[in-house]
């Protein structure tokens, strides 16, 4: 729906409101990077030219109503306070929820404006697009004006950015910083690589000719629903991976070294290089599979402590957890995101497309985040003649992503519904298959 369209319906589902403000969210694609960021590993996404929609009207009562153009997703309302009861797991006003919650606790604003909303989207839900982060910035972006803080002048896009990041933990996923980053600081015709703790951003445009050919598995992952566990499996892991690090650097040094997260090997005070981190990492988790009993002893804790402090109700394999391949890809991860980097700024198309090749079957593999459909689509996509391509976002189902030369756009289509779709899926008619550029990032739209 344009936005002038979605003014007017504001105006009919909120009678007697004054004309409102809109504001936008694009969702993302992620090239390469994937499930890095929660580790303070580097990505590399690039937004998306499909997005989220808001027309909004701050209100002085404290009250909340969100509605969506789509009557799947139901009115609702709430009032707003320092804590906001979620509602139940995988409601899509929770995003709305975390957004302002997140802003009270870090702004502290005098006073816990309300506000209506209505939502309109161009972006398919629940397939890897980041459709729910894109609904926690616009609802934030529109909050912030209902407490009267400016974006870009009272508060930078970076720090809204990672305190956004916080607040979607609200939702019960424990994801890391990516999408909040590049839905609010994408810069148009350029994907950017992020590094996080702190923030950073660096923008590098795809190669001469070349774009992203998003196509969608059709298999639909609702994060904050059926799927919550499975991806917060990734984060357990590599939390329980640092603490067994944390464990051999203290055996190494004799006393206590902080470490947070992976990612502070190489940019914490240790500052190691890549081989002294994986020289390390791969004695600290030294056989493919761990079982329970064999990391509480390694811990120096009682298995009990191990479930409580990082596992949760994460179900143990019968041969043990994978530690050691969540941890290769990782580090594997980590060094191809680089060389993705400077393959982009050299304009060189081949190398990043084998660096994507590369990163899908690490994801598929090591960090055992693919799916048969993903793997599929994938090779069609490869067989359809792509530079490269690989499962994006959080994995499980959702989208793949295909770096082709646009000119090559009009036979890779038809090719990959010839092979995917119509084979592997048995469907017909259009095929959920678009092509893209690097889009722009969030803004308020006059
Ligand atoms: P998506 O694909 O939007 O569910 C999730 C996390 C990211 C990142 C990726 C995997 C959230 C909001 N997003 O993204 O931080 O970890 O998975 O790379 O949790």
């Amino acid at each position: 729906m344009e936005f002038e369209e979605l003014r007017q319906l504001f105006r009919d589902v909120f009678p007697g409101s004054s004309p409102p403000e809109c504001c936008r969210a694009p969702g993302r694609v992620n090239l390469i990077g994937e499930h890095t960021d929660y580790n303070g590993l580097p990505v590399l996404p690039m937004a998306i030219a499909q997005e989220i929609r808001l027309a909004f009207q701050p209100r002085d009562d404290g009250r909340i109503t969100l509605s969506n153009v789509n009557p799947a997703f139901p009115t609702v309302a709430f009032q707003n306070a320092p804590k906001i009861p979620a509602s139940a797991a995988g409601s899509w006003e929770n995003y709305c929820k975390a957004a302002v919650q997140g802003v009270n606790a870090a702004l502290r604003p005098a006073r816990l404006a309300g506000m209506d909303v209505l939502v309109s989207s161009t972006l398919p839900m629940a397939a890897g697009l980041s459709s729910s982060s894109a609904l926690v910035v616009a609802c934030a972006m529109a909050y912030l004006r209902a407490v009267g803080v400016r974006l870009g002048d009272d508060l930078s896009r970076l720090a809204l950015a990672e305190l956004l990041a916080d607040a979607e933990h609200y939702v019960g996923t424990r994801g890391g910083g990516m999408d909040q980053a590049v839905i609010l600081n994408a810069v148009e015709g350029n994907a950017c690589k992020i590094d996080f703790f702190p923030l950073r951003m660096e923008n590098a445009p795809l190669p001469d000719g070349c774009a992203i050919a998003v196509c969608d598995s059709t298999v639909k992952v609702n994060k904050s629903g059926e799927a919550l566990h499975r991806y917060n499996a990734g984060p357990r892991l590599c939390a329980l991976a640092t603490a067994l690090v944390r464990r051999q650097l203290h055996e190494d040094f004799g006393e206590e070294v902080e470490l947070d997260r992976l990612g502070d090997l190489w940019f914490g005070p240790l500052c190691l290089t890549h081989a002294e981190a994986e020289e390390l990492c791969m004695r600290a988790v030294d056989k493919p599979r761990m079982t329970l009993a064999a990391i509480a002893a390694r811990l120096g804790c009682p298995p009990e402590a191990v479930r409580t402090r990082w596992l949760g109700d994460l179900p143990e394999p019968p041969d043990g957890f994978p530690i050691q391949a969540r941890v290769r890809h990782q580090l594997t991860e980590y060094r191809r995101v680089e060389m993705a980097r400077d393959a982009l700024l050299a304009g060189d198309a081949e190398s990043f497309g084998a660096l994507m090749n590369a990163s899908h079957e690490s994801c598929a593999h090591d960090f055992e985040i693919s799916s048969p459909e993903l793997d599929a689509l994938v090779e069609a996509a490869r067989d359809a003649g792509a530079l490269g391509a690989r499962l994006t976002g959080a994995g499980f189902g959702g989208a793949t992503v295909s770096l082709i030369y646009e000119e090559d756009a009009g036979a890779f289509i038809p090719a990959v519904t010839e092979q995917y779709y119509r084979q592997f899926l048995r469907r017909t008619g259009t095929p959920p298959i678009f092509i893209a550029q690097p889009g722009p990032g969030a803004d308020y739209v006059a």
